[in-house]
Order: C-alpha cells, then sequence, then structure tokens
C-alpha cells in the first residue's frame, strides 16, 4: 500500500482553518530525471519536492501519497483508473481536495475516466503535470502545480469546494477534464478544451467562470471501479477498405467503438459500410459517432451521407472528445446494463461531457 508523507507547508498540519490535499503522484515528465541511457524516465516524489522548495510557502496542508511504482502516461491502463478512483474513495473524507499529478500523454484519458467514475462528486480532482521536469530550470512544473494546489484549495465564503469536479489545469487554464485534448508536444500549453470555455484562467490572479462549473451535487459520493475493455476506436479516411472495417468491427468480445467520422458526423455511404455497421450493431456492438473535427458537433441527417447512420445503429456522441468516447464506452459498459440502457446513457450527458442541443 502506499504511503503518505506530510510536506511542511507554510501552515501547520493542524490548523484545520486552512484546506488541506492530497497530491496522488503517478509520474510523468514533472518527475522525470534523465537516466544513465539518456532518456527521460520517472523519480522518485521525494525527489520532486526537494525540486519544489516554493511548496513550502503554500498556505494549505499538503500530504502527498506516491504511486509505488510511477510510471510515463503511455502506459496507463483502466487498472490504473481503478487504483485511483479507490485511492480517491478511501481518503474522501480526510480531505478538501485532491491534486494528481499525472503525465500529459493521457491525462485527458485518465481525467475523463475518473469524471466518470466518480459520480456525486463534491470536492476538486485537479490533474495536472509538466511538459519540462521539475528539475530542468526552465521547468513548467512548478507553476502548474502550485496554481493546481491553489485550485483544489479554492472554497465558497460557506466553505464548499469553488471546482467540485475533475478538472485540468496546464499552463494558463482550468479545463473541465474530460472536455480535454492533448493537442501540443513542445510548448506549454499541451491542452486545449474547443467545446467548453475555460473553467478558470490564470493570470495575475486566477479568474473563475464560476457559472460553467459543475454545481454541488445532492447525494453522497459513488465510486464506479467497473470498466469495459471490450472497446475500439475506428477512425476513417478517405480509401478506407471494406477487410479493414469488418476485422476491426469483428474482433471477439467487442462491446463498443468511436466511430471517428469526418465534419458534422459524415461517412460513406456505400452499401458495404453501412451493412458492416448495421451487422455489429445487431450483433450488440455500441457504435458512437465522434468527428475527426476538434470543434463542432455531430449532427446525425444534417448531410446525406449521416442520413443512414441512425438506421444502422449508429448513436450521435454529439460534442464529446475522443478521449472521453473511449473511456464513456468503457464505463457505461461496465454498468452491465441493457442494450436499450447502455444506448441510452451513450447519448445522455453524465458528466458534462457533451453539451446536449
Ligand atoms: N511522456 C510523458 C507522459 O505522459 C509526457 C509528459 O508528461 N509531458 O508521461
Amino acid at each position: 500500500m502506499p504511503r503518505i508523507v506530510i510536506i511542511q507547508t507554510a501552515a501547520s498540519p493542524t490548523d484545520q482553518t486552512v484546506a488541506s490535499i492530497l497530491v496522488i503522484y503517478t509520474g510523468g515528465t514533472v518527475g522525470m530525471a534523465y537516466n544513465q541511457e539518456g532518456l527521460l524516465a520517472p523519480m522518485r516524489f521525494s525527489e520532486v519536492t526537494r525540486l519544489m522548495p516554493e511548496l513550502r510557502d503554500v498556505r494549505m496542508r499538503v500530504s502527498v501519497l506516491s504511486m509505488p511504482q510511477p510510471i510515463d502516461s503511455s502506459n496507463v491502463s483502466p487498472a490504473d483508473w481503478i487504483t485511483l478512483a479507490g485511492l480517491i474513495g478511501e481518503f474522501y473524507s480526510y480531505y478538501d481536495g485532491f491534486v494528481v499529478l499525472h503525465g500529459t500523454d493521457t491525462m485527458s484519458h485518465s481525467a475523463s475516466a475518473l469524471s466518470y467514475m466518480l459520480e456525486n462528486l463534491a470536492k476538486p480532482i485537479v490533474f495536472t503535470g509538466a511538459q519540462v521536469p521539475a528539475g530542468r530550470v526552465r521547468t513548467d512544473a512548478r507553476r502548474n502545480f502550485i496554481t493546481a494546489l491553489e485550485i483544489a484549495a479554492a472554497r465558497h465564503p460557506d466553505g464548499s469546494a469553488r471546482v467540485p469536479e475533475v478538472s485540468l489545469f496546464f499552463n494558463t487554464m482550468l479545463m473541465r477534464g474530460n472536455r480535454t485534448k492533448k493537442v501540443e508536444s513542445q510548448h506549454f500549453g499541451a491542452f486545449r478544451s474547443d467545446n467548453l470555455p475555460p473553467l478558470a484562467q490564470a493570470g495575475i490572479r486566477l479568474t473563475y467562470n464560476d457559472a460553467l462549473i459543475r454545481p454541488l451535487p445532492t447525494a453522497s459520493l459513488r465510486i464506479h471501479t467497473q470498466l469495459n475493455d471490450n472497446v475500439t476506436i475506428l477512425k476513417l479516411f478517405p480509401g478506407i477498405t471494406q477487410r479493414v472495417v469488418n476485422s476491426i468491427l469483428s474482433v471477439e468480445g467487442l462491446r463498443g467503438c468511436v466511430l471517428e467520422t469526418f465534419g458534422s458526423g459524415n461517412a460513406s455511404t456505400q452499401p458495404w459500410f453501412l451493412n458492416a455497421l448495421k451487422e455489429a450493431n445487431d450483433r450488440g456492438v455500441h457504435l458512437l459517432n465522434v468527428s475527426q473535427c476538434d470543434e463542432g458537433r455531430v449532427e446525425q441527417g444534417r448531410y446525406e451521407t449521416s442520413a443512414s447512420l441512425p438506421a444502422a445503429g449508429v448513436l450521435s456522441g454529439d460534442d464529446i472528445t475522443t478521449e472521453a468516447a473511449i473511456t464513456k464506452l468503457m464505463f457505461v459498459l461496465g454498468l452491465q446494463k441493457s442494450h436499450a440502457e447502455t444506448a441510452q446513457l451513450l447519448v445522455q450527458d453524465l458528466r458534462g461531457e457533451i453539451t446536449p442541443l
């Protein structure tokens, strides 16, 4: 079991008037250093805190729980999301907020998955990381981490959390986690939320957009830890062959497929293609239409090239991202509902991941 370490900050560990935050360190560039082969690999968190002396100046209580084996987030799997959700559930009542230090490569997938798994969230879970390791002179780790801590600790005058949802802070923006995608591997602004404005902007001050932040839930936290990984993504391109489509849709045990379509949800109208979709759907495969465009939304029936998709069993993903869609399939299929109930949940806005019309 991972061990919790209390960090020495400007607040006394017994001061109940300041927020208490649990940092969960999973790995990622934020905590990496060059190894003997000259490759970036994760280091232990004790090293990371040594490299961030400004932690000593924050006015909140900070504890850190490090995963026994910090990883590059390209190695993240649904098992890690189940571990994370379990840890948050275990420590939920002891802390006012949580910061998850995570690699950027799959941070949007993890934040999306956690948003579904943590139902009725009343406390902030802020994902963040860095593009340059904490030990480098031009690192973005300190600013991202310290601002994420501030957001996790932010409260309204009545004591309730300012951002009671799974969010992602990076560079200058706080975004809803399940609306983000990694768009940049070189510069500091690694994430965008194209279909929902930021929940807060970090300039000289932190400016919150309270009207966009999810309201406090009326029921208590419910943690879902069943995910179904019998899912896939089928990205269309002009010239995709019948052989490729058929082999993907006939993977043994397949239960869900994100269909990455063109423009506003358009696809080929060739009979073999529509038949392949219908045949898969008849076998119980849920098909969720997500556009390859970063902005805008799926509108099945706007063009002739999407009009036949509903009859083939394709559900509209509205303005969902691929990251939020693939994790939504895993989550909803994990609930083990009937085919009709599953389809209903897939088109429903569960955690603010879509903007229903
Ligand atoms: N490969 C790293 C990761 O996702 C990238 C990063 O964190 N900037 O773990």
